[in-house]
Parts: structure tokens; C-alpha cells; sequence
């Protein structure tokens, strides 16, 4: 029997779940019942404030093209990284969070143990082949003990999940169109980073992935 999430969205009970670690669960096809949905408001979020290459601190221009929806957002620029509730592009607020990411995330991170989770941040981070995000740890947040959840969309990418250290050993985790992955415990601060994508075609997202990454920053 189906169930239904706490936005009614209805939850389909053939996901599997694949622990990576304590903390850390991919949840497959966890988001495929909102794809429309999550696609039609990414478009919308996109179209107030469009993907954009940030600079890192140290002068390197990121690869992942980024935006962001909800009350804060992540940035990068030559002074550092950062949460800000104004799109520097626009000096306008980003846009709101959408109902369906709000659902998912949320119904994703109760799903893995994390009831409650409610992030004020959506990164928006967008591939095409070649592109690639290098091993870093997400500290920029407040409170390490709330999960992050990433929603994977579009042409399939290997993410590596490392260790508490950069030259610990990763493993590599393939991760498809649809797929889920919740964040928490002692995984939180684990390096992580995505290889360069291959050329791909997804029958949607054409050449591109994105990923959208929730977290509750303030
Ligand atoms: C593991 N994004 O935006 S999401 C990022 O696919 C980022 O765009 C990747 O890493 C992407 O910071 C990976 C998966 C992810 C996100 C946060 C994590 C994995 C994580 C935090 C701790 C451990
Ligand atoms: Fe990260």
C-alpha cells in the first residue's frame, strides 16, 4: 500500500534503500514520483535567478553552475564562502522555496530517521560532461547535527564519499536520475565531491544534471 508524505504526496513503496555508512542512506527513486514538479519549479527558480559560475576565494572559476531557492543561499566570491539571503546577481532576495522541494526534502529526511528537518537552503548546482566539484567538506552551516539531502536529476554522475580527512580513501557511488541521499550522524562531515561527468544524454534534461542540495543553514 501506498502512503502519503506530510504535503500529501504520495510515497510508492518500491524505493531501496542502500545504507553507505552510519548517517548516510541513498534512497533510489525517492524523488521520481515529483518530477514534473521539482522540474517545472526549478525552471521557475531559474528564471529569477539563473545558474551562475561563482568564484572560489582563491580565484578559480567553479565549473558547477549554481543558483539557489529559500530564505538563504549559498555563495562563493574572492572574500570566502557564505550564506546570504540577497542574490548578489540581482540584490534581490532568491526565490522562495518550493512547495515540492520543501516536501521532498523533508519526507526524504524522515524517511532516514531525520523527522523535522526543515532547511531554509536549496543549492542548485547544475553539471554538463566535463564538469566536475572537487573533494570539500560542507561546514559553512550552523548546526551540524541537521542533515543534508541532495535530490540527483538528470544524467547519471559518480560521487565520491571520503572520510573525516581529505586523503582518507573514498568510495565511489553512482548516482542516477530520481535518487535521493540523506546526509547526517557521523557522515555530516565526511569529504565528499562528484568526478567529472561523462558525456551523457538524459531524455528530459538533455546534456545536464542537476542536483539540488537542501540544508538548514541558519
Ligand atoms: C556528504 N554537491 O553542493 S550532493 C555541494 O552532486 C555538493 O552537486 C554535490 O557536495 C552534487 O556541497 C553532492 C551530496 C552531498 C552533499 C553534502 C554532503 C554529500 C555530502 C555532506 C556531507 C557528506
Ligand atoms: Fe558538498
Amino acid at each position: 500500500m501506498n502512503t502519503a508524505d506530510l504535503f500529501g504526496n504520495v510515497v510508492y513503496p518500491e524505493h531501496r534503500d542502500e545504507p553507505l555508512c552510519d548517517g548516510a542512506v541513498v534512497l533510489r527513486g525517492f524523488a521520481l514520483p515529483d518530477e514534473t514538479m521539482l522540474l517545472q519549479s526549478i525552471d521557475a527558480v531559474v528564471a529569477q535567478a539563473p545558474f551562475r559560475h561563482l568564484t572560489t576565494p582563491g580565484g578559480f572559476r567553479m565549473s558547477v553552475g549554481m543558483t539557489n531557492a529559500g530564505p538563504l543561499g549559498w555563495v562563493s566570491d574572492r572574500h570566502g564562502y557564505r550564506y546570504d539571503p540577497i542574490d548578489p546577481d540581482s540584490g534581490k532576495p532568491w526565490p522562495s522555496m518550493p512547495d515540492v522541494f520543501l516536501g521532498l526534502a523533508s519526507a526524504a529526511a524522515a524517511h532516514a530517521g531525520f523527522a523535522g528537518f526543515m532547511p531554509d537552503a536549496c543549492l542548485i548546482n547544475r553539471y554538463t560532461p566535463g564538469t566536475r566539484l572537487t573533494l570539500h567538506q560542507d561546514r559553512d552551516e550552523h548546526d551540524f547535527a541537521q542533515p543534508i539531502v541532495s535530490v540527483s536529476l538528470g544524467i547519471p554522475a559518480m560521487f565520491l564519499f571520503g572520510g573525516m580527512q581529505r586523503t582518507d580513501r573514498s568510495i565511489r557511488v553512482p548516482l542516477a536520475h530520481g535518487d535521493v541521499v540523506v546526509w547526517g550522524g557521523s557522515a555530516r562531515l565526511r569529504y565528499h565531491g562528484v568526478l567529472p561527468l561523462k558525456p551523457n544524454h538524459h531524455d528530459v534534461l538533455g546534456a545536464y544534471r542537476i542536483n539540488l542540495t537542501f540544508r538548514q543553514a541558519g
